[in-house]
């Protein structure tokens, strides 16, 4: 995997925008009317990682490159969305290809800006978004299913096969719930892959919280989730507050931790959501370095060393001999690799290794 992108979504004045701006360092409007966001808006970020600092220190890195995640905005979804109403519709299609949904509710109260809904029941919204994602979901699994029966009239074998799947999402859609709830085989899910569901895709709940969440003491983490009226346990949901990060974004750098700890937080937005996002897509990172460029690269939990390699280059993958490999911690405790080697902390790692967070790698590739 490049990358890892993730997709905005929630009703109109949820904050989305604000979110993203200040997530990343693309300038959209904000304005406090709905359908501001008429254009998808694409931004990257680099993924906040004190090790790879920590690394270019040690081993003075002439280029450091961080690994990055990429978010996209998109207008605010609203009830009959799925039928063509406002815009949502047709803005779910910029979504269709991320790897991961970000669902932003709205929490925080502010009489000024417009609230589409009555604004006082952040769980209805909350179910207005999902029902509208699992309608049009539904659309697109109807189509598929519709394809699929004129080749199994056909005899198409395979065809049946893939209605089968292709029904119990259905199912699910029509009670509004999404289609990640039902549990797929590996296979089952190859099979609907194409369809680029919205619902299937791993989802975060971000609640857009009063910049007061954390020094105010009657606001609770439990408050937030039995407002939200989650029912999924294994649900995450993360309190970040989309002025407040507006906000830091306009601070130098060197002022922002400062800032944080005056409000009672400890880290940025930005960094719980994309430590968020790689949980919830079981991502890890690892790093390489030579005298010219360190580099922070994200792949599968799982990964094997070739496919680690393959990420570097594509090339890498099929002509992969073997790694030479030291974790992070083990680096910096020795604080050179000259150090490490004559340690004989480096080791060398073949195809079924399969790579850790915070590895550092060097691949042996032949022709
Ligand atoms: N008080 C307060 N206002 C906020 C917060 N987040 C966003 N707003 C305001 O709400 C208005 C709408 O925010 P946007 O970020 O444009 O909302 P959006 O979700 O992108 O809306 P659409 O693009 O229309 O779907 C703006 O005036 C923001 O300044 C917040 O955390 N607190
Ligand atoms: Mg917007």
């Amino acid at each position: 995997m490049a990358k890892l992108s993730i997709g905005i979504v929630g009703l109109p004045n949820a904050g989305k925008s604000t979110l993203f701006q200040a997530l990343t360092t693309v300038a959209v409007p904000a304005e406090s009317y709905p359908f501001c966001t008429i254009e998808p808006n694409v931004g990257i970020v680099p993924v906040p990682d004190g090790r790879l600092g920590r690394i270019a220190e040690l081993v003075r890195a002439p280029k450091v490159t961080p690994a990055v995640v990429e978010f996209v905005d998109i207008a605010g979804l609203v009830e009959g969305a799925s039928h063509g109403e406002g815009l949502g519709n047709r803005f779910l299609q910029h979504i269709r290809e991320v790897d991961a949904v970000a669902h932003v509710i709205r929490l925080f109260e502010d009489t000024t800006v417009a609230s589409v809904t009555a604004g006082d029941d952040p769980s209805r919204d909350r179910e207005l978004v999902e029902t509208e994602l699992a309608l049009a979901d539904l659309d697109l699994v109807e189509a598929h299913i519709e394809r699929l029966a004129r080749k199994a009239r056909s005899g198409d074998r395979d065809a049946k096969e893939a209605i089968e799947v292709a029904d119990r999402i259905r199912e699910r859609l029509e009670k509004g719930e999404p289609a990640r709830r039902e549990s797929l085989t590996t296979e089952e899910e190859k099979r609907l892959r194409g369809l680029n569901l919205v619902t299937i895709k791993p989802q975060m709940y971000v609640a857009n919280v009063s910049e007061d969440f954390w020094s105010e003491p009657t606001a609770s983490y439990e408050g937030l989730l039995s407002s939200l009226r989650l029912e999924d346990s294994g649900a995450v949901l993360l309190p970040v507050s989309a002025l407040l990060e507006a906000e830091l974004s306009e601070l130098p750098q060197a002022e922002r931790a400062e800032y944080l700890g005056a409000i009672g937080a400890e880290e940025s937005g930005l960094a719980r959501l994309i430590r968020a996002g790689y949980e919830l897509l079981g991502l890890i990172t690892f790093f390489s370095f030579n005298e010219n460029e360190l580099r922070a690269w994200t792949i599968r939990e799982g990964a094997l060393a070739p496919q680690a390699a393959g990420t570097v280059h594509t090339d890498f993958e099929d002509r992969f001999i073997r790694a030479e490999t030291i974790a992070f911690e083990e680096f910096e405790h020795y604080g050179s690799l000259k150090a490490a080697r004559e340690a004989g902390a480096v080791r060398f790692e073949g195809k079924e290794y399969a790579v850790r967070d915070g590895d550092i790698l060097w691949f042996r590739t032949g022709a």
